[in-house]
Parts: C-alpha cells; sequence; structure tokens
C-alpha cells in the first residue's frame, strides 16, 4: 500500500525519522510517550507523523495522510537537554512560544547535531516574524 503526507506542496526544508515526546502542553507536565516521528521542516512549521521502526525500516502507521501534530517554532528556543530531562543520549529540548515543551532525539549523533544546527537556524531566521 501506499502512503501519502499531505504537505500541501510546499516544499520542505528537512525531513527525517526521530524519537519524540512531548513533556508539557500549554505549560502543563504531561506524561511522556516516545514515538517514532517522521519529521518535516516547513518554514517555521514542524509537522510530526507516528510511525514504527527506526531508520530506513521505518513505516507510516496506517494510512496517515495528516501530520500527528505541528509546532510553531517562531519564538521557540533550542537546546541540548540535560540529563534529568532524559536518560537517552542526544537529546534536544524544544520549548514552544506557546507553551509545548518536546523532546527530540536519535541514536545517531550526526543526524540529531543536523537538526540541532537546523532548528537553531530556523528560530533565528524567523526571530522578528
Ligand atoms: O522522565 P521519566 O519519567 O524517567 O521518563 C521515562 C518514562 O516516561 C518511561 O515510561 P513509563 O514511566 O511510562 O514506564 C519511559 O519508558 C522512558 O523512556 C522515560 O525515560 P527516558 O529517560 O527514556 O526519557
Amino acid at each position: 500500500s501506499t502512503y501519502v503526507l499531505d504537505l500541501n506542496d510546499k516544499p520542505s526544508e528537512k525531513c527525517g525519522v526521530l524519537n519524540v515526546t512531548k513533556i508539557t502542553e500549554n505549560g502543563k507536565k504531561v506524561r511522556k510517550n516516545w514515538t517514532s516521528s517522521w519529521t518535516v521542516l516547513q518554514g517555521s512549521s514542524l509537522l510530526f507523523a507516528k510511525g514504527q521502526g527506526s531508520g530506513t525500516s521505518w513505516k507510516f502507521v496506517g494510512n496517515q495522510s495528516k501530520p500527528e501534530f505541528t509546532v510553531d517554532l517562531r519564538g521557540g528556543s533550542v537546546d541540548w537537554a540535560s540529563k534529568d530531562k532524559s536518560s537517552k543520549k542526544h537529546v534536544i529540548e524544544l520549548k514552544t512560544r506557546q507553551g509545548t515543551e518536546l523532546l527530540i532525539q536519535s541514536e545517531i549523533d550526526s543526524v540529531i547535531n543536523d537538526w540541532y544546527r537546523t532548528l537553531t537556524d530556523t528560530i533565528s531566521t524567523h526571530a522578528w516574524e
């Protein structure tokens, strides 16, 4: 079967599979739920689509045509997560202006380093919007 993620024909600046969990939503702490997500950067929006597996064995769950959730990077911040946030290696903490905090992780350090740079650049590019 074929799976299509509707990206409204907008170009994507970067995409790939990452492990993601929310830790705070609208300022409230939520329970961690690490999931493998197809992650797409479009302008100042970061989209996540849930899937299964990792790396090249990753696949969408179900016939998914919409992102699981989207975050607005404008006014947000990115930093390496401190050890008390997660026992995993290579974890980025992303905070949005709307009060959502996400942890983003990859076992592959080049992958997570590229995302760190891209997210930092995106936030500074859109800083005055
Ligand atoms: O920050 P925590 O609570 O130690 O996070 C771990 C838990 O969410 C755990 O789930 P349950 O408490 O529902 O069993 C997860 O399986 C772990 O992955 C979480 O910790 P890490 O350190 O992997 O982010």
